[in-house]
């Protein structure tokens, strides 16, 4: 047709300008071109900052010519987007990862190469954003990934908190914690949406009123006024032009702060107030799993709540929507209980603010939320004391009371007057002081509900939600947690990835399933030859790394045994320890006894007011101390605990891995995610029936995966049962020699009080069973060191491990979301009129 016109070369224009074309010569011209306009500096006095900056922008610049196609594309027209409302999220560093997504890490190598820089060099500059304290916070960034990999419309909502997670550095055995600038080289990833904001009401009080028209009115007057602002980080999908968006909202004083006291010259007063709004977004609570009830907590959900309901109500309506409709827009995802205020909020906003009746606001309500609980732990239910939160939230508390009181009426007839099930289900706590209850107000206001694995989510049924279960079944669904196989394989273990691929093709980073066509080189003796040598390879970066950082050398011949992720009783680190003591006391007595050389790896932070957990840190390194200079020990042990476990680390620790640690006391881990991380790079797992180590194990067979411990069946009957932890220890004498070794001072230059709390809680509570299980995991692990002495037969079952992970790829997770609870479809984003690189 239109032969004067060729296409093809008016594409490539388009395509390969100098701002957005991804070949080698283009993007070193980019490269240069951001050094001079943003960084203001020329080659030779450019610091590695400046490198790292100029390199970050020249991505960013193709992040944003595909981020506005996507944002031009979902608004021209009607798509359901999904909504993840999130109080954390661990992303990690930016830049290799969206070099990966773009698929232009290789050219962006050779680029710098060419300029005489190394990509690596630059990669490590980052500091990373940590917003968020472990497994939810860090599902929440993989489950990002995957949206805009399946080419899903979705917008990530959550808090630009100042300082993220702290940083934890180890002195003399101790955590000592720092706080986290990690802004104070700039976030060339972000991009402040100044004219994106929404004030917020805090505090005050409530009035209502008959209008002229006989309506029911109702003003909140708050006593603070704070002011949330956007900024915005692209997240683009793994090889597609999808690119979505996270929303952080800051909070500031509002433009038209005080000028009252400003004027009348109470300099001062208007200074405080300007850093008490500032304060809402300024950091991130250390706690996982535990709640704490404090205000300035509930401010920051109650904050980043609304700011996000209310940009999604204006996106809604600037579509021409009828806000009835609502729910046809926006499908909002609670992470947990953390954002489930905006239950009341969404009320309070379609009745105050819109003029809904109550019944049809609580029409759109009730078909927008979703909610997803990442914990059974009592101590993780968040509640909020009624008086603290009528202090902050007035309006709301109304208005969960009144949700409370139609609700209440409808269960009364359904559960027959039952008085236990009407508390149980009660939004609202009764007793000396009456609390609210946020787990009960998201089941409410949600129309679906799920737990994170198959067995988290019968456990769910069976106790936690049990009423809310048997009111409405149909709510209830599992979605087994995944991890983005592009972070967690292709960028952190290259080497790795490139063998896969050179047996099975690439198809597998977008189709997890595929690794299953692995299986048949298991028994290929150069591929398993290969698959060694990246580990062993890994293992030698790995123990290089550790010797940097503790000073601590390890063999990587050993059996690199390794513990990652946040210290908590229920996850047993304390367990691995016994388990170090009583090799050591083997070769104390006898010195030649035979033992598989093993290399004990821990990272993991614990909460800053968690004293037993900080505790247990102390043993690790206490421990180590004695065991790794001990000449006995011929270093055929070696004890390490990598300080300042976060994204970066993990990416470092996971593909140097041979045994994965997952030893958490049966039915207290929801799920894990990090037992998926550890296998798919190959490290075979030693674990107990908990989370989703159950599907694991289904998965890779039982003759690749070393089980050990009580079911937890097993747990709560031996509970009610009447458990005697120091039964265990009168008749087990390896376990109480070491529990002796640990009271008398021998990993303590004979401080015999030191580890007092931590000997009496397992001698005379042990809620989680440590000494129940010990011998069954001690006799576990000698399985496991008789195995790894086979190194090939190790290997084979690594690879089949390997091949039988497919199920955990984030992707399939959010398939099922999108399937089964947001009924959203992909909405695949054209660029110059193709859909992916
Ligand atoms: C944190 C705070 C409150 C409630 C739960 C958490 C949390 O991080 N839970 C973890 O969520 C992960 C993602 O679903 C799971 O894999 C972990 O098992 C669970 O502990």
């Amino acid at each position: 047709q239109d032969k004067g016109l060729d296409k093809k070369e008016v594409q490539n224009v388009l395509v390969e300008d100098a701002r957005t074309g991804l070949d080698v010569e283009t993007l070193k011209k980019a490269i240069l071109n951001n050094l001079f306009y943003v960084q203001g500096k020329y080659p030779e006095i450019a610091t590695r900052n400046d490198y790292y900056m100029a390199l970050a922008y020249t991505v960013r610049d193709r992040l944003l010519q595909r981020w506005v196609a996507s944002v031009k594309q979902y608004l021209e027209g009607k798509h359901r987007i999904v909504s993840y409302l999130s109080a954390e999220y661990l992303l990690g560093p930016h830049l290799g990862n969206n070099l990966v997504n773009l698929g232009i890490y290789k050219e962006a190598e050779q680029a710098l190469h060419e300029m005489g820089l190394n990509l690596d060099w630059l990669i490590e500059k980052e500091i990373e954003p940590g917003l968020g304290n472990g497994g939810l916070g860090r599902l929440a960034a993989c489950y990002m990934d995957s949206l805009a990999t399946l080419e899903v419309p979705a917008i990530g909502y959550g808090i630009r908190y100042q300082f993220g997670i702290f940083e934890q550095d180890i002195r003399d055995g101790w955590q000592v914690e720092d706080t986290d600038n990690w802004l104070r080289r700039g976030n060339p990833w972000e991009i402040a949406r100044r004219e994106i904001s929404y004030d917020i009401k805090l505090g005050g009080y409530v009035q209502h009123y008959m209008d002229r028209d006989g309506k029911f009115r109702t003003i909140w007057t708050p006593d603070l006024i704070v002011k949330g602002v956007a900024y915005d980080t692209p997240i683009v999908g793994y090889k597609v032009n999808t690119t979505n968006t996270l929303r952080l909202w800051k909070s500031e004083a509002p433009n038209s702060f005080d000028f009252q006291s400003f004027n009348s010259g109470d300099y001062s007063n208007a200074v405080n107030q300007k850093i008490i709004c500032e304060n809402i977004s300024k950091v991130l609570y250390p706690n996982d799993e535990t709640r704490s009830g404090k205000v300035l907590r509930l401010q920051q959900q109650y904050f980043f709540v609304s700011c996000s309901l209310q940009d999604m109500i204006g996106i809604h309506l600037r579509q021409g929507e009828r806000i009835e409709d609502f729910q046809t827009t926006f499908a909002v995802q609670l992470n947990d209980t953390h954002p489930a205020v905006a239950i009341a909020e969404m009320m309070r906003l379609l009745v105050d603010e819109y003029d809904l009746e109550w019944v049809d606001a609580w029409r759109v309500t009730t078909r927008t939320f979703a909610y997803t609980n990442h914990t059974l732990l009592p101590e993780a239910l968040e509640k909020w004391d009624m008086e603290l939160f009528a202090s902050v939230l007035p309006r709301h508390l109304e208005i969960i009371q009144e949700i409370n009181r139609r609700f209440l009426d409808e269960v009364t007839v359904r559960v027959y007057g039952d008085q236990e099930k009407i508390s149980s289900l009660s939004i609202i706590g009764e007793g000396p002081r009456r609390y609210i209850k946020m787990a009960n107000l998201a089941c409410a206001g949600s129309f679906a509900i799920n737990g994170v694995a198959a067995l988290h989510t019968e456990l769910l049924k069976q106790t936690v939600l049990k009423d809310w279960y048997a009111l409405s079944p149909e709510k209830f669904s599992n979605k087994t947690n995944g991890v983005t196989p592009r972070r967690w394989m292709v960028l952190s273990n290259p080497k790795l990835t490139e063998l896969i691929s050179s047996k099975i093709g690439e198809n597998w980073i977008k189709h997890l399933d595929e690794l299953k066509n692995l299986e048949k080189f298991a028994d290929d003796p150069e591929f398993l030859q290969q698959w060694m040598d990246v580990k062993l390879e890994m293992k030698t970066q790995l123990a290089q790394r550790i010797v940097n950082r503790t000073n601590i050398k390890v063999d990587p011949e050993s059996i690199f045994d390794i513990q990652v992720k946040r210290i908590h009783e229920y996850k047993r680190q304390h367990l691995n320890i016994l388990h170090v003591i009583t090799l050591y006391n083997r070769i104390k007595q006898n010195p030649e006894a035979e033992i598989v050389p093993r290399t004990f790896v821990f990272a993991g932070k614990a909460a800053p007011g968690y004293k037993q957990a900080k505790l247990i840190i102390k043993l690790i390194n206490s421990v180590g101390e004695i065991v790794n200079k001990d000449p006995d020990v011929k270093g055929r042990l070696k004890v390490v605990f990598y300080p300042n476990y976060n994204v970066t680390n993990a990416q470092k620790i996971y593909p140097a891995a041979d045994l994965s640690e997952q030893i958490s006391t049966a039915g207290k881990e929801a799920s894990g995610t990090g037992n998926m991380k550890l296998s798919l790079n190959g490290a075979l797992t030693i674990g107990t029936l908990d989370g989703a180590n159950v599907e694991i194990r289904e998965c890779v067979g039982e003759e690749n995966f070393f089980l050990f411990g009580l079911t937890a069946e097993e747990v709560e009957n031996t509970k009610s049962d009447g458990y005697n932890p120091f039964h265990f220890y009168e008749n087990n004498p390896n376990l109480k020699l070491a529990l002796d070794q640990i009271s008398n001072g021998y990993f303590s230059h004979l401080d015999d009080t030191i580890f007092k709390d931590l000997i009496n809680s397992l001698l005379y509570d042990d809620q989680f069973m440590v000494l129940a299980d010990y011998q069954s995991y001690v006799d576990c692990q000698d399985q496991v060191a008789e195995a790894f002495k086979d190194k090939v037969k190790w290997a084979r079952m690594s690879i089949l491990n390997v091949a039988r992970m497919g199920k955990f790829s984030s992707d399939r997770s959010i398939r099922e979301y999108c399937d089964e609870i947001w009924k959203v479809k992909s909405v695949p984003v054209t660029l110059n009129g193709t859909s992916s690189k």
